[in-house]
């Protein structure tokens, strides 16, 4: 039976108290406890920044690579092996400046991957710089007159870029975020989990309190699979200041791996090599 202390690799977070990461480091540890996922079941993978400061306390198959590279490592583990569950975690930062490229086309090319997103709209671990989710206004150190920059919406460019399952969490609230996670793993396909993460040093405007008082939660009645309502949603935060948090959209439709031919009978780790084969490919090329 797994609890979630499986999950803690016994090295102390790093976070500043009050970070809205351990709420979703919370979160992601119980989801994993009620999917059954143990620590050697899955690979996550992390960026840099202070989300990804969570490979150091989560015990699990753990790969932390470049900034805003998790997407095209995530990928590549993959492909190498479908069967295996694959995580990757990205600060709006990793997920939408540095890694901009690679989350549009993870998202039309439908990887079967859970893609949990910190959204705390700043550069946390350099200390404070705007993001692209920054508010427009937003002060920092290196913008004291504030951001002249427009924000991305991380769910409408989710959804145009064809991502199969795009929801919004909030890590001020572990059991609903804890359930966003469940649906998100059990979705087949690419999903997008922007999660509002309050950075408690370095954003003073997108406070817990901020949530609390703004956000809301999608109704019962709310249908995930009309696009077009999904969109008329996902653009209510910056309409008319209320921000639902729920799921926005999910679809059903083949994943890239589906339409790999070569990985229809066994995962690539299960085919054994023909270097002949390799070899006369490259003769013919030399
Ligand atoms: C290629 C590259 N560019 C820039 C950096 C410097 N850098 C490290 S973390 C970071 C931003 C982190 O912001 P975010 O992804 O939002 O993560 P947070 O710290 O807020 O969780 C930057 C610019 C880097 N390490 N590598
Ligand atoms: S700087 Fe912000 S995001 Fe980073 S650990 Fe501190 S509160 Fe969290
Ligand atoms: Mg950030």
């Amino acid at each position: 039976m797994l609890s979630a202390n499986d999950y803690n690799s016994g090295r102390k977070p790093t976070w500043c108290p009050g970070c809205g990461d351990f709420g979703i480091w919370a979160a992601l540890k119980n989801a994993f406890v009620e999917l059954s996922l143990g620590p050697s079941d899955m690979v996550i993978v992390y960026g840099i920044g202070c989300h990804g400061n969570m490979y150091d306390t989560m015990k699990a198959n753990n790969f932390e690579g470049l900034h805003g590279r998790p997407l095209p490592l995530a990928s590549g583990i993959k492909m190498a092996n479908h069967k295996l569950p694959v995580f990757a975690i990205s600060g709006d930062g990793d997920a939408m400046g540095e890694g901009g490229n690679h989350f549009i086309h993870a998202c039309r090319r439908n990887y079967d991957i859970t893609y949990i997103i910190h959204d705390n709209q700043v550069y946390g671990l350099t200390t404070g710089q705007t993001s692209p989710t920054s508010p427009k206004g937003f002060k920092t150190k290196a913008n004291p007159e504030g951001s002249i920059d427009y924000p991305l919406n991380p769910l409408t460019l989710a959804l145009s870029a064809g991502a199969s399952f795009v929801a919004r969490g909030f890590a001020g609230d572990i059991p609903s975020l804890t359930e966003l996670i469940k649906r998100a793993y059990n979705h087949k396909g690419f999903s997008v989990l922007d999660i509002l993460q309050p950075c408690v040093t370095f954003n003073h405007v997108n406070t817990y309190q901020f949530y609390r008082q703004y956000g809301y939660k999608l109704e019962d009645t709310y249908d995930p699979h009309d696009k077009v309502k999904a969109f008329e949603k996902a653009l209510e935060w910056e309409r008319t200041g209320k921000i639902p948090i729920g799921l926005f959209y999910e679809e059903e439709k083949a994943t890239y791996e589906d339409g790999m031919e070569q990985i229809k009978e066994k995962a690539l780790v299960e085919q054994s090599l023909n270097p002949d084969a390799i070899s006369k490919l490259i003769s013919e090329f030399t």
